[in-house]
Order: C-alpha cells, then sequence, then structure tokens
C-alpha cells in the first residue's frame, strides 16, 4: 500500500469510525425492537401432511387432485415444463416468470394408476401422484428422476403463514448442481445450502455460504436424463443435499436426496427435464431470455475502489494506452460520490466528470457507474427528496420509514417491490447518463444495511408493497435486488431507447437475467478464491444467468504474480472480464506485477479482443436458446460420468474447452477430455477423447482445447471478421454458428450457419443458407491440418 493509499484508507476508517460503530450498534437495536414488535411470535404449531387421496378434477394438461388435508394443481405446459403446487397454489403471482406460465398442454391428461394413485402422461414426461401425495417425475421410458415424498407443513395453530419442509430422492448416480452462485462448487457437495441473500460481510472463500445471490434451483444431471427443479418461493430456507451412492450396502443403490426446508410461502414447483440445453431453454423461456449486453461488456474492464480522483482515472487508463494494453471500460465505485450518496458526485476529486466520460469514450472507453440502494435520510439529498415526495422508501409495521446504516451513513431503502418505485428509480439514471456513464454496476443489494449484531440487513418485519399484494420482508428479501435490476432495465430502456442496457448485479434471484449480469462479490485473493470464482460463474449460468464474472486478483489483499496472471488468464475467458479490488488492496494493473506478467497478461488480453465475435455470439445464442456461454464440460454429454465430476475446466460456446490454473507452481495440468478429438490451440497438436491428457501449462498461457470441426468467428488483424476453422476429424464434418453484431442497438441480425468438411485433403467450409450452400462471406482460417 502506498501513501497515499494509506491516507485514504485512513480517512474511509475515521469516518466510519467511532460515530458509525455507534451507529450500527442503533441500527442492530432498532431491528431486534422491530422484529420482536412486528414478528408474529412462533407459538404452539400444528404438523399436516396431504393426507389420503379423496377426488380428482381433471384439467387442461393436468388436473387437481384432493387430499383430505390438501390439495394438489399439476399442469403439464406445452413446452413439457410441469408444474406442481400444493394448497392449491398456482405458477402467478411469481417475481421470476417472465411473462405469463406457459400454455397448458392440451394432450397432457390426468388418469388413474395403480394403488389408488393418478398420473399424467405428457410427450416428454409422466408424473405419478400417489394416493399420500408422492410425486414422481420420470421419463416417457418411465425411469425415475426424481420423487418427491408427501410434504409436512407445520402452521401456528392460532392460524397465520406456516413453514413446510419437502424431502426428495433422486437416482443414485445423480449430481447437484445451481442454488445460485455457490462458492464451493460446482458440483455440490453434501451439506446444507441456505436460501437467503447474504453479504458475508468480508472477502469468501469456498467455505462461505450463502452468498449474495442464492435462488431455489437446483440442476440434477442423471444417466437417465438431466432436470431442473424450482421451488418458486422468495422466503428464507434450506436446501440439505446428500449425493446417492451406487451399490451402497449389499449391493442396493442409495439414491440421492434434496431436503428443502422453508420458512413460508407456498409450495410449488416446477420441473424441466431433458438434455442440459433443453432444460436450460424451458426455463429462459420460462423465466426470460437473458438481456443481450453491448459489445464493449464483452470486452476487458478494470475497476477500483479508491480510485480517488479523475486525475488517478486518467493516470490508470494512460497506463493501458503508453503499454499500448486493450481496455474497454472503467468503473467508478463509490468513492466517486459525493459523501457515498448515490446519483452524486464528489466534485472536487471528479469536477469534470461529463469531461473524463467524453474524453474516454474517444478513446473506446466506456465509464460504469456503481449504483447503492441506501439513500441517505436526509432532506437535502435530492433523491431523498424526490423519494419522499413519491414514498417509495420501506416502513415498518408502525408506517415508520425503516432506518439503516451504509456507507452514506444513516440510511433508507427504496422499496423495489413497488412499480412506482421502480419507474422514480429507473428515472434517476438520467443523473448517470448526463455525466456520460454508460454501464451500472448494483451493488450492496441482497440489501445490506451494517449491524454490530444480528443480521446485516432490513428488519424482517419491514413492510413491502409486493406489487400490491403486502407483506413483509421475509418475503421481498430475496427479491429486493432482483426488483432494483428491473427498475435499472426498465428506466434505462426507456431513457436510452436505442442501446442495450448494461446492468450487472451483486445479489438477484431466478429471473436476474432479463436485466443483466451478475458479478462475484468480494472473492477472498488467495488460490481457493480463484477456484471459487469459477464455480460461481459456472453455477450461475445453470441458473440462467449466463453473464458473470469474478474480481480478477481477488478482492482484498495482494495476489502474488503468479496468483494475478493465473486469475488474469481465467477472466480473459469468462463473460464479464473486470479487474477490480478493495480501497485497501494492492495494485490491479498487469504492469505492477514485472515485466513477465506483463507480457503474459497482454497475451490474455489479445485473444480476449480477438475472441470478441465469438463472445458476442454466444451472447446471442445464450438470448435465444438459454444456454450459458461458460458450460461445465458435461454439457453436451451428461451422461460421462468423468466430466460430471470435473470442476476445474469448463466449455466456452461449443468450440472452445478451457483448462485454467488453479493451483500454484503448476507448468501443465492434467485435462479430461470429452469424446471426439481436440487441439491444443497453442501446440496444434491433436488429442482424442474420452479421456484423460496431460498438458503444457506454462505461465505464458492456460491451456485451450478447441473441438475438431469446429467454426468460430473471430476478430482479423484488420478489425474485420474471420472464420476460425479446426479440422474435422478424418471422415467427419463439422461446423459452427455465427451472429454477426452491430456492437449496440437492436437490430435483429442474422444467425449464420457454417459447415467444414473435408474435400481431398483441403478442409472446405461453407455458409449453409436456405438456399443451398454458399461460399463463406469472411475470410477463413483452417487450423489442424498440418497437424495431422
Ligand atoms: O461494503 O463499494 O462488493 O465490489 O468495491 C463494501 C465498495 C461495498 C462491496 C462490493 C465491492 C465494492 C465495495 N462494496
Amino acid at each position: 500500500m502506498n501513501g497515499r493509499d494509506l491516507v485514504r484508507s485512513m480517512k474511509a476508517v475515521g469516518s466510519a469510525g467511532a460515530a458509525q460503530r455507534l451507529r450500527t450498534v442503533r441500527a442492530a437495536w432498532r431491528t431486534r425492537r422491530a422484529d420482536a414488535a412486528g414478528l408474529p411470535a412462533r407459538g404452539a404449531e400444528r404438523a399436516r401432511v396431504p393426507g389420503p387421496v379423496q377426488d380428482v378434477e381433471p384439467g387442461p394438461g393436468g388436473g387437481v387432485i384432493r387430499f383430505s388435508r390438501s390439495e394438489l394443481r399439476i399442469t403439464v405446459a406445452v413446452n413439457g415444463a410441469v408444474f406442481w403446487g400444493w394448497d392449491g397454489a398456482a405458477p402467478e403471482p411469481s417475481y421470476a416468470l417472465a411473462g405469463h406460465s406457459p400454455e397448458p398442454d392440451p394432450r397432457a391428461v390426468l388418469e388413474p394408476d395403480k394403488d389408488g394413485g393418478w398420473r399424467v402422461v405428457a410427450e416428454r414426461v409422466t408424473v405419478v401422484v400417489s394416493r399420500h401425495g408422492a410425486v414422481e417425475v420420470q421419463t416417457p421410458g418411465g425411469v425415475s428422476l426424481r420423487r418427491d415424498l408427501p410434504p409436512r407443513w407445520w402452521e401456528p395453530v392460532d392460524g397465520g403463514a406456516g413453514r413446510w419442509m419437502q424431502r426428495s430422492e433422486v437416482s443414485a448416480d445423480a449430481r447437484f448442481f445451481g442454488l445460485g452462485g455457490r462458492a464451493s462448487g460446482p458440483r455440490l457437495r453434501d451439506g446444507t445450502y441456505r436460501l437467503w441473500n447474504t453479504d458475508p460481510g468480508r472477502a469468501f472463500g469456498p467455505g462461505d455460504d450463502p452468498l449474495y445471490l442464492t435462488m431455489p434451483v437446483q440442476l440434477v444431471v442423471a444417466d437417465a436424463a438431466t432436470h431442473l427443479v424450482f421451488h418458486d418461493t422468495t422466503w428464507d430456507g434450506t436446501v440439505t443435499l446428500r449425493e446417492g451412492e451406487e451399490g451402497a450396502g449389499s449391493g442396493h443403490d442409495r439414491p440421492g436426496s434434496s431436503e428443502l426446508r422453508m420458512s413460508g410461502g407456498p409450495l410449488r414447483c416446477w420441473v424441466m427435464v431433458g438434455t442440459p440445453a433443453r432444460v436450460l431453454l424451458a426455463w429462459a423461456s420460462l423465466t426470460g431470455a437473458p438481456a443481450l449486453p453491448p459489445a464493449w461488456a464483452l470486452g476487458y474492464q478494470h475497476a477500483r475502489w479508491g480510485f480517488g480522483s479523475e486525475q488517478e482515472v486518467r493516470r490508470i487508463v494512460a497506463g493501458y494506452q503508453e503499454r499500448d494494453l486493450p481496455l474497454d471500460a472503467v468503473h467508478l465505485d463509490i468513492d466517486h460520490f459525493d459523501e457515498h450518496q448515490v446519483f452524486t458526485v464528489d466534485h472536487d476529486r471528479f469536477p469534470k466528470l461529463p469531461r473524463l466520460s467524453a474524453d474516454l469514450r474517444r478513446d473506446g472507453i466506456r465509464l460504469v457507474s456503481i449504483i447503492d440502494p441506501a439513500v441517505r435520510a436526509e432532506s437535502g439529498n435530492a433523491v431523498y427528496d424526490s423519494g419522499t415526495a413519491v414514498d417509495a422508501f420501506v416502513r415498518d409495521g408502525a408506517g415508520q420509514l425503516v432506518r439503516g446504516e451504509v456507507w452514506p451513513g444513516e440510511s433508507v431503502f427504496p422499496d423495489f417491490t413497488h412499480a412506482r418505485v421502480r419507474k422514480w428509480w429507473g428515472g434517476l439514471y438520467e443523473e448517470r447518463l448526463g455525466q456520460g456513464f454508460a454501464g451500472f454496476w448494483h451493488d450492496m443489494n441482497e440489501p445490506t444495511s451494517f449491524a454490530a449484531f444480528g443480521e446485516s440487513t432490513l428488519p424482517r418485519s419491514a413492510r413491502h408493497a409486493l406489487e400490491g399484494r403486502g407483506g413483509d420482508h421475509r418475503e421481498a428479501h430475496n427479491v429486493y435486488a432482483l426488483c432494483m435490476a428491473r427498475a435499472a432495465y426498465e428506466g434505462l430502456r426507456e431513457l436510452s431507447p436505442q442501446e442495450r442496457p448494461f446492468v450487472f448485479s451483486r445479489s438477484g434471484w431466478a429471473g436476474l437475467q432479463r436485466y443483466g449480469g451478475a458479478w462475484s462479490g468480494d472473492v477472498a485473493t488467495g488460490w481457493p478464491g480463484l477456484r471459487a470464482s469459477l464455480s460461481l460463474v459456472i453455477g450461475l449460468g445453470l441458473c440462467g444467468v449466463p453473464y458473470s464474472g469474478p474480481d480478477v486478483g481477488g478482492f482484498d489483499g495482494s495476489p502474488s504474480p503468479e496468483l494475478y496472471l493465473r486469475w488474469f488468464q481465467l477472466g480473459a475467458y469468462l463473460p464479464l472480464f473486470r479487474t477490480h479490488a478493495s480501497l485497501r488492496a494492492g495494485r490491479r494493473e498487469p504492469w505492477e506485477f514485472g515485466p513477465e506478467v506483463l507480457e503474459h497478461a497482454r497475451v490474455a488480453l489479445a485473444e480476449r479482443r480477438r475472441l470478441l465475435p465469438y463472445f458476442m455470439t454466444l451472447a446471442h445464442l445464450a438470448r435465444r436458446t438459454g444456454t450459458p456461454y461458460v458450460r461445465p464440460l458435461w454439457w453436451g454429454i451428461p451422461e460421462d460420468r468423468a466430466l460430471r465430476d470435473c470442476e476445474d475446466a469448463f466449455l466456452l460456446g461449443d468450440c472452445l474447452l478451457v483448462a485454467p490454473v488453479l493451483d500454484p507452481g503448476a507448468d501443465r495440468r492434467a485435462v479430461q477430455l470429452p469424446r471426439g478429438r481436440w487441439y491444443d490451440t497453442a501446440t496444434g497438436r491433436a488429442y482424442d477423447g474420452p479421456g484423460q491428457i496431460l498438458v503444457d501449462a506454462p505461465l505464458s498461457r492456460i491451456p485451450v482445447l478447441a473441438r475438431a470441426g469446429a467454426v468460430l468467428p473471430v476478430r482479423g488483424e484488420d478489425g474485420g471478421l474471420e472464420l476460425e476453422v479446426w479440422a474435422p476429424a478424418r471422415g467427419r464434418t463439422g461446423g459452427g454458428l455465427v451472429v454477426p453484431d452491430a456492437g449496440d442497438g437492436w437490430e435483429e441480425s442474422e444467425i449464420e450457419r457454417y459447415v467444414a468438411r473435408w474435400q481431398g485433403r483441403r478442409v472446405v467450409v461453407e455458409r449453409e443458407g436456405e438456399d443451398g450452400v454458399s461460399a463463406p462471406p469472411h475470410p477463413v482460417r483452417v487450423r489442424g491440418v498440418e497437424e495431422r
């Protein structure tokens, strides 16, 4: 840490010192008092199970099955997604759904099953309900994918909402993924995972759970099929997972299990069955297509908490330019606000922000602004005043404003679960656009309010509009950031209709992808943090949020040059490629780690820039199909169990396999290859999968393999689009998709389809159109021929 940083951080600690500490104690007491008064006391409870089946009422796509103490509504939708809800719960209202729930499949009918049970048979799935209310999802061939045992409720004897528990079994070979952003994955081991968006309050590692962005979405991968299960309930809860065991005890399989315990909310669930691609397609059609980022957001971005001044920003930008390193965006953190107040500027240190952003823009660099939801509770603060005028802030049960403690001091919190409030908040981005900001980075939106003890969030008793239904923070907490992202996205669509909004958020919930992406939050600097970064990106992608990335180099402390470089090399292949660090952390510019690191980082930056058209194509495909850019190795071959257990490599689109170095001191590493031929893109050497290979991983690069037959768009030396083609194996063909993109705006581009095949001793590439094949309109570079 240099002298200036030290002074700055002491200032931060100083102002956050005694007075603030006192306020965090007060805030914690207030929360405790508010909840004691405003939440129902936990008194005597009565347990309930559905009881035996009584009668049924067939309806479109399924029907209602009545039990003696509950009723179950089942609907199979036209896209094959299955919905069921207990106690009559319907799909709506829901924060996850993108619009109205899909149409029921008229061919799916409710019919009697054996032993007094019922079943719904549809084209892609069969649902069997036992006479006591166990629900089993089967493949059309009758193989069981999951069996949900009859649920159990505990309800207060004097009325009110109850909590519930549901236990499910999956096949012995199944693996669990998802549950939002989890640091210990991507494969979720045996353990209990909480569903409550949480700022851990310090840099996190693989052992920290939960984190900022949770969701009750599990992707379960098994030999028989993949399925996604979504329990559409926003309340606090836990999921306890236990992988099964094949041939456990006397040769019998022990099934895997998942036990969900929710503190409230409806018991309803969606299940989608098929290949991973089909499942994510159904999920995206249910919860919405991922927003398309502008092209620059797929470039390289530099953030810093504590740039401190315009001069410092210019100095860092000049550092990139002098060294001829590409840079696409710079992010300003809360230190550019006036006393940490959102939608303001510290004019002493940033006197001419619009000028700075215009200058940067001329050099092709966008400015991104952090946005915190907490608003300083002080009249005279323009956001507080305009928010007060529309009654925007969260109140307690007695009608008083809920006050918390965040960066700007004593703060109030917009209630984003109200359309009027979202509209007001969305309009505030006009000030940011006026400063020249082109993108938005949502922080502290779990929401976080500092507390000396108890939970660092709003009181559970705090009231929320919940779209007019009314409720409290127990129900609104997990969707707070989702609704904030919606406010920003919709506001920006109105304020700047020609541009694609660029919003990414620390917290969120199912459906976040409609409005933007995510980043990993304060990942701890260290090798475990590097591993956790990859886990988060893969996990979020499998939950439908395809755009995310970590703080390259880690949030706190100072990475070793080697760790920094390995993080940088991984980041270059993740959708959000951004260095960032805390106020008190060491430097993160690529030239701060010596000439060797700089040269290797330069190669990673150049490769990222070269791959930009490929990233853009992946963004378009994600929007159209829900398939994430970054996919686990088993994506196309979920039945390959070795791949299912492989967590240290990933597929980037269909064409590339990236094998980052996640351990110190490595100069080569093992890579588990999916079936087919793969080329080491550095050496051109061909390998045939499936199986494990050992490849070189010198400090200068991480291994990247290209699939034989791949056709991918890259940026040529003249900046134009080129096709990079990797020779198919002899006797085979290959191909790829390219989606050209104007960089921003809404014009729909047509997908270009290419095929690659051997013609004699040459590989030829042709474009496939409706009226036959034609020569590609881009230069073609074939690789992997000479290496045979
Ligand atoms: O309490 O805005 O995760 O990226 O630099 C810390 C300051 C608040 C947390 C974010 C981090 C950001 C920091 N913020």
